[in-house]
């Protein structure tokens, strides 16, 4: 027994000798040490049939051998750890030479927002704030408080994304907001007259789209309220607007249009920025671009938006912002503006 307990021992430390892995590790020790069929496991197991003297001897040696293969065992555990630890370390190197990635892999911003950025500072800087109002809006700031009741057939030129179910009185429709005068009398309500407030954001148009018209566009409203607001105050700032978008010998032409909202109501246009009024293809030969509607605000509206409308008058006005991108960047199709195709985008 004691023999065959000192060939267990030269066998098993012969053989940790080769263990390249934990795995090979764990095979071995299993093999002397398991507890069904372990070799050592085995031999102590049978101790117990041994006579009391051969017990004491044979159990000695045999716990030594023990000792000494677990403590073989232990060592090249450690010793495996130790080579793992390395090779994780290697791995995770970081190479502090490397050259910096290319300058064209660096992100950007989407054109929109390069624009909406331009127009915010320039805003700013007449005094306007800029507020951010909900894409899912109530059909009331959106319609009703905008001097469209709920049978006016202005609704159906923005036919929009109804929304069941939501918010604090479920039975109160919401929309997906067709235009940014939707903000208009929210901001009345919070701050009161004198307000001078710009609004960019994202709409949403059941449209039939087509290069000019998306289901999802961006606008830039802006209004102002206050005493002795005039007609003229509003043109300046859209001339203002206009020449810092396409240059100061840029014209604004006014036509009369109709909005709820506002009395007088227009639309604004200015000379075309690629023919200079001459008449190309983008302008259709007309020398002129739609860019915005506008106008004095409804004395309804300013009611809604507790206004007193015998001491306080204001003007308002939306930009097609996704329009005036097109026309900045010369874009002819509207719909890669949202498409999220790279391809396009990395040439901003
Ligand atoms: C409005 O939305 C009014 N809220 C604008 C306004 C504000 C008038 C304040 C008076 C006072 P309109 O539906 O015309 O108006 O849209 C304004 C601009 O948004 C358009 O000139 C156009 O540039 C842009 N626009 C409208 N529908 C779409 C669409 N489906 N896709 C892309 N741009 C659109």
């Amino acid at each position: 027994m004691q023999s065959k307990l000192e060939q267990l021992k030269s066998e098993a430390l012969l053989a940790l000798k080769s263990v390249k892995d934990k795995a090979q590790l764990e095979e071995l020790e299993n093999k002397f040490f398991g507890r069904k069929n372990g070799e050592l496991t085995n031999i102590m197991k049978g101790l117990k049939d041994l006579a009391d003297d051969a017990r004491k001897v044979v159990g000695q040696v045999a716990n030594d051998v023990k000792i000494e293969i677990e403590n073989a065992l232990q060592s090249k555990k450690k010793e495996l750890s130790q080579a793992d630890w390395q090779a994780n370390l290697e791995k995770e190197r970081l190479d502090t030479t490397q050259p910096v990635l290319p300058k064209n892999e660096r992100g950007h911003f989407h054109p929109n927002t390069i624009v909406q950025n331009d127009l915010e500072e320039l805003f700013t800087s007449m005094g306007f704030m800029t507020l951010d109002g909900s894409e899912l809006e109530s059909d009331y700031y959106n319609f009703s408080a905008l001097n469209i009741p709920e049978t006016h057939p202005a609704r159906d030129m923005q036919d929009t994304f109804y929304v069941k179910g939501h918010g604090v009185d479920s039975n109160v429709p919401w929309v997906m907001r067709t235009q940014t005068s939707a903000m208009q009398v929210r901001a009345m309500q919070k701050y009161g007259a004198p307000v001078r407030a710009i609004v960019p954001g994202k709409c949403f148009r059941n449209e039939a789209t087509d290069v000019r018209h998306e289901h999802t566009f961006y606008q830039l409203e802006g209004f102002v309220v206050g005493e002795n607001i005039t007609f003229a105050h509003l043109k300046g700032v859209l001339e203002t607007v206009a020449k810092h978008l396409y240059g100061e010998e840029t014209q604004v032409r006014l036509r009369p249009k109709y909005y709820p909202f506002v009395e007088p109501g227009v639309n604004g246009e200015v000379t075309c920025f690629l023919c200079k009024g001459e008449g190309c293809r983008v302008c259709k030969n007309t020398g002129w671009l739609e860019i915005f509607g506008a106008g004095m605000i409804h004395p309804n509206v300013l009611k809604e938006g507790n206004i007193d409308s015998t001491k306080n008058q204001g003007f308002a006005f939306g930009f097609g912002l996704t329009r005036l991108v097109m026309l900045k960047y010369g874009i002819e199709d509207i719909r890669h503006l949202e498409s999220g195709d790279l391809k396009f985008l990395k040439q901003f």
